[in-house]
């Protein structure tokens, strides 16, 4: 079949709804923009993992330690559905993880800020996880079919995230003063870099169109983030928390909040490696490897072994 028909057939699945798996054809370009968004999107939530795992031994609680460490173990495993599917493109793990330790691959922007107090870990559950659910639930759609199934799993277990931090936040909100403002200074810390995470403005976000083209991306940066202002407001109500912007403001006609402007400068020194812990979390990474050879040397032995004694039984058979 000539190239041309085959992209047609693509086209005619993707204008249909129907998903794109591992082995049918598909662009190049197609390829390249799948491994580049899920292989960043699985070091996210390894590198992600490393900001909340600090305070494991210093929750306050046995039961918000138990909740804590559920939570870091999940995101484990979101790395690792999401490397699998970005497998199934053709890149082998090794590559991406290579390219996430020599600092070559991105991963999210908001991991590279530091948790500094127990409320930083109730702000990373309701505004982190709430953020990457709200980017997440759009990518259960997303055309192709591995990265649309791992993404179902993903979002259950995200919203339980969500909702761990923000009753850590509603606990402290409720408790006495110094509580309360911690809960607002973690706020504070923490929700400009959370718009952060959807990415550059629509204007500057150079892969949207294709992406969106494709059904990769079915929602724009700039609408997800407009989504994630308008469902946290009335949280950060609620439970009696002001967000840092004095330009944020309900606009009637539009139905939704008008918020101010977010420091790019910022945001793009963070994606470049000079934010707060780039270099930390990236030395962090790279130990964890180098101490996890022996479990990656001792599985393949068993892997091997495995093989050889099935193919020996397959033999006598
Ligand atoms: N940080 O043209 P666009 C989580 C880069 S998961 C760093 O708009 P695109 C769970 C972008 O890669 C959080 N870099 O790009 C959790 C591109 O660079 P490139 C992660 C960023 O792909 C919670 C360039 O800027 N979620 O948090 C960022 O169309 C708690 C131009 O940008 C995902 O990865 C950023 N924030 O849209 C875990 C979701 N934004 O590749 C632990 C899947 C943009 O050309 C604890 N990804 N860049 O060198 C996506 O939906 C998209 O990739 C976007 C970016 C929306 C992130």
């Amino acid at each position: 079949m000539s190239e041309s028909s085959m992209l047609e057939i693509f086209e005619e699945k993707i204008k249909r709804e129907i998903k794109i798996e591992p082995r049918e054809w598909m662009p190049d370009a197609y390829r390249k923009t799948l491994v580049r968004q899920i292989s960043q999107h699985a070091h996210s939530e390894i590198v992600g993992m490393l900001p909340e795992a600090n305070w494991i031994k210093r929750a306050p609680t046995m039961r918000r330690k138990v909740a804590l460490l559920a939570k870091v173990q999940d995101e484990a495993g979101h790395g690792l559905y999401l490397y699998s599917a970005a497998e199934t493109l053709g890149t082998s793990r090794k590559t991406m993880i290579d390219d996430l330790l020599s600092g070559k691959a991105k991963y999210s922007s908001i991991f590279n800020y530091p948790t500094i107090t127990w409320a930083d870990i109730g702000a990373v559950g309701w505004l982190v996880d709430g953020a990457a659910i709200m980017n997440q639930v759009m990518l259960c759609r997303t055309s192709y079919g591995p990265y649309a199934r791992a993404m179902v799993r993903i979002c259950k277990e995200e919203s339980f995230h969500q909702r761990q931090g923000y009753e850590i936040m509603l606990t402290l909100a409720q408790g006495s003063q110094e509580q309360k403002a911690m809960a607002q200074d973690a706020l504070n810390r923490w929700w400009w870099p959370s718009l952060m995470m959807f990415g550059p403005s629509d204007k500057e976000s150079k892969h949207s169109a294709q992406s969106m083209a494709w059904k990769i991306k079915r929602k724009s940066n700039d609408e997800l983030r407009q989504n994630f202002v308008d469902a946290t407001v009335p949280q950060a109500r609620l439970i009696g928390l002001s967000i840092p912007d004095p330009d944020l403001k309900w606009n009637e006609e539009r139905g939704a909040y008008d918020f101010g402007d977010i420091d790019w400068e910022e945001f793009w020194n963070v994606v470049k490696g000079n934010g707060p812990c780039n270099k930390q979390r990236l030395d962090d990474r790279n130990k964890a490897h180098e101490e996890g050879h022996w479990v990656r040397e001792a599985a393949l032995a068993f892997a091997e072994k495995q093989a050889k004694r099935k193919a020996k039984k397959d033999k006598v058979a």
